[in-house]
């Protein structure tokens, strides 16, 4: 089981990566996509740093686990988790789509160590991180697929495809965790298509699922515990989380979806997650 001291390393790497992704906009020149990364960062942080067996040093090797961030435009939190796990390094960071530069708006699989699936096209990437672990299953390889969904990403039909698909065939291999911040670029999802009841589909399409707060790191470990030792099907958390989180400013506020912080808001957003890290900097003493 996971340690308390363990925990307080997988938060304190969250709040570092939802540093670096406020310094991406003004270090690059580019307008980031800081919202949807802030809300999965504590999902990230606990999938690179405790849970996936990767291997930087070998991005391709054949029994790594798999991690696909379906909601692609949530990727600079990854890119982030990937640099300080050492698959690159952090000066490409603030190089974020520069013209040349392997880091983009949305995750290349072909230029970017660690990156399992190009993704972008709402949807798609949730299918894809299906194809692997159907064809892990059939190769009977030991890695885990984990797929990272938006809720508003969620009303593509490609993902109902999916997930019908996983439960028929009873991929346990499969772990999609839904980033459930009610936000999706254009709105509410509520308002918009209300994506409920899919807890309740999906446990009919034969998904063991689990809910939990996906910005409690605790409860991000315990579930994620739980789906590793699942058999018989696959597994959907359904994490509720805060579009933004981490930044008082930012949280559930959809103008933050994609936007550049102006100098004041820039140093108010370091000031707020310096001021989190130093307390659990303290709290592990
Ligand atoms: C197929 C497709 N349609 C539309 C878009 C444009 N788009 C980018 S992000 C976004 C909102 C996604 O919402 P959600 O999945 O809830 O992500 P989050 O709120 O966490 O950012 C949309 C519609 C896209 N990338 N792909």
């Amino acid at each position: 089981m996971i340690t308390k001291k363990e925990i307080n390393e997988l938060k304190k790497m969250a709040c570092t990566m939802r540093m670096d992704v406020v310094h991406m906009g003004p270090r690059s020149g580019n307008v980031p996509h800081v919202g949807p990364a802030f809300s999965c960062a504590d999902i990230v942080s606990a999938l690179y740093f405790h849970f996936m067996n990767v291997r930087p040093e070998d991005p391709h090797w054949e029994d790594r686990d798999r991690f696909v961030i379906s909601k692609g435009h949530g990727a600079l939190c990854v890119y982030s988790a990937l640099a300080h796990r050492g698959f690159f390094s952090v000066d490409e960071l603030w190089k974020i789509k520069q013209v040349g530069a392997i880091l983009q708006g949305h995750p290349d699989m072909k230029k970017i160590p660690g990156i399992d699936a190009t993704t972008g096209s709402l949807g798609n990437g949730m299918s894809f991180a299906l194809g692997i672990a159907a064809a892990m299953n059939l190769g009977k390889k030991s890695g885990k697929v984990y797929c990272l969904l938006g809720d508003g990403e969620a009303q593509e039909g490609i993902v109902w495809e999916a997930a019908m698909y996983a439960g028929a065939k009873k991929l346990d291999n499969f772990i999609t965790i839904l980033d459930y911040n009610h936000q999706q670029g254009s709105g509410v999802v509520d308002d918009i298509i209300d994506m409920e009841p899919l807890k309740d589909c999906w446990k009919k399409f034969g998904w063991r699922v689990l809910e939990i707060n996906g910005n409690c790191m605790e409860e991000v470990c315990s579930a994620l515990e739980m789906a590793q030792v699942f058999h018989g099907g696959p597994t959907l958390i359904v994490a509720h989380t805060i579009k933004g989180k981490g930044v008082s400013f930012m949280e559930d506020n959809n103008d933050w979806h994609s936007k550049m912080v102006n100098e004041e808001e820039y140093k108010t957003a370091i000031a707020e997650l310096e001021a989190q890290y130093k307390s659990l900097e303290e709290e592990a003493v």
